[in-house]
């Protein structure tokens, strides 16, 4: 089989509701739909999430990317040699979130070649994972409100609740007024984003002490080298790396620098197969690792729960997967459903995400 061309449909959604937390806000879901096409007839599948304040992508820098470089790089390629397209792909720096997509993609297209879900391909553990929900920036009473609608309406609870406002005590306030309201059984952890200092994120972590806050993800920026290391040595909870933790590499050096002490991964950004080697480190290291939500559409999150789904250490927490329901539509035929706290993998070749055409024309920009 042979890859004939590479596809990067540039698409934009309004969110209902967006998502604000400290490094920028969603309004609009102005992603990249990506399609490998071959010479069977297969067409793989991926969605890619543009997060310019995370890795410098833009919706027209994947584009161009896919179009000028990769779709070059990667038209005449068996799609099953996956290290060849890599290595390809890897000619350039950076563009992580346009070469998971392109990875997610190469996946589909095993599977669907081969007659086989790629969470079987890929580990074949469960065939469903746990939702949490990430929460944005908000009031306290209104992110009460939320979380517990997600938990009646969804069975969800576990929550992100995004923080790394000043003052401190706006934080410090939602943490104890979602465990006062959500009980001592649900599960709270936080996501700063990089929006305190180290000494900001202590002081936060002695406020909150006693909530049970599990998880605290990106408190500060990992380049601030010293800072970092103070804080995550004198953390009691694990500290996340997330933003500073997107490759293998990267993954290696926090961890064994004591830069964070678990790891979120992310589909969107690491693909399944790179995020497959940041899960080897992590459980050869002993080290808890979250599947993060690239605030994707359902198209990002199908995927997402693939990956999760297959492999035992990303099933023994809830993964990201909600924030689609913030948006006012999706692209997926069958859409996804969260029930009992769960979202189920598709039991169809490849990924699953078959796309509603007539969807995409309404909403694609070019
Ligand atoms: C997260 O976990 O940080 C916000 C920015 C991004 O790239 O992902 C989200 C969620
Ligand atoms: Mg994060």
């Amino acid at each position: 089989m042979k890859i004939t061309a590479l596809e990067a449909i540039p698409y934009t959604i309004p969110y209902t509701r967006p998502l604000r937390f400290a490094s920028g806000e969603v309004h609009t879901a102005d992603h990249v739909l990506l399609r490998l096409h071959t010479d069977e007839g297969i067409v793989g599948v991926a969605d890619a999430p543009p997060r310019p304040y995370t890795y410098g992508e833009t919706q027209a820098s994947i584009v161009s990317i896919v179009n000028e470089v990769f779709s070059p790089q990667l038209v005449g390629m068996d799609p099953f040699d996956r290290e060849k397209a890599h290595a390809a792909m890897h000619r350039t720096v950076h563009n992580q979130v346009a070469k998971g997509a392109v990875d997610i993609a190469l996946w589909d297209i095993a599977g669907k070649a081969l007659g086989v879900p790629v969470h079987k391909l890929l580990g074949g553990w469960s065939e469903s994972m746990s939702v949490a929900h990430m929460l944005g920036f908000k009031p306290a009473e209104e992110l009460l409100e939320e979380a517990l609608r997600f938990g009646e309406e969804h069975g969800i609870t576990t929550f992100k609740l995004k923080v790394g406002r000043r003052p401190l005590s706006l934080d410090v306030e939602a943490c104890r007024i979602l465990r006062e309201g959500l009980g001592e059984d649900a599960e709270i952890y936080l996501d700063a984003n990089r929006g305190w200092s180290a000494n900001e994120a202590l002081e936060v972590l002695r406020r909150t002490e006693g909530l049970g806050i599990s998880l605290l993800e990106e408190p500060c920026d990992a380049k601030e080298t010293m800072g970092r290391r103070r804080l995550v040595s004198r953390s009691p909870i694990p500290v996340v790396g997330d933003e500073s933790t997107p490759t293998p590499g990267d993954v290696s050096r926090e961890l064994l620098s004591g830069g964070c002490t678990a790891v979120c991964i992310k589909t969107a950004r690491s693909g399944f197969t790179e995020a497959a080697e940041i899960l080897g480190l992590c459980t050869g290291l002993g080290v808890d690792v979250t599947m993060g939500n690239q605030i994707d559409t359902q198209v990002g999150s199908l995927a997402t729960v693939a990956f999760g789904a297959a492999h035992r250490a990303t099933s023994a927490r809830a993964g990201e997967l909600s924030n689609f329901l913030d948006m006012s539509d999706d692209l997926l035929a069958e859409p996804l459903r969260i029930e009992g706290g769960r979202i189920r993998t598709r039991a169809t070749p490849g990924v699953g995400a078959e796309i509603d055409e007539s969807k995409l024309a309404h909403y694609r920009q070019a």
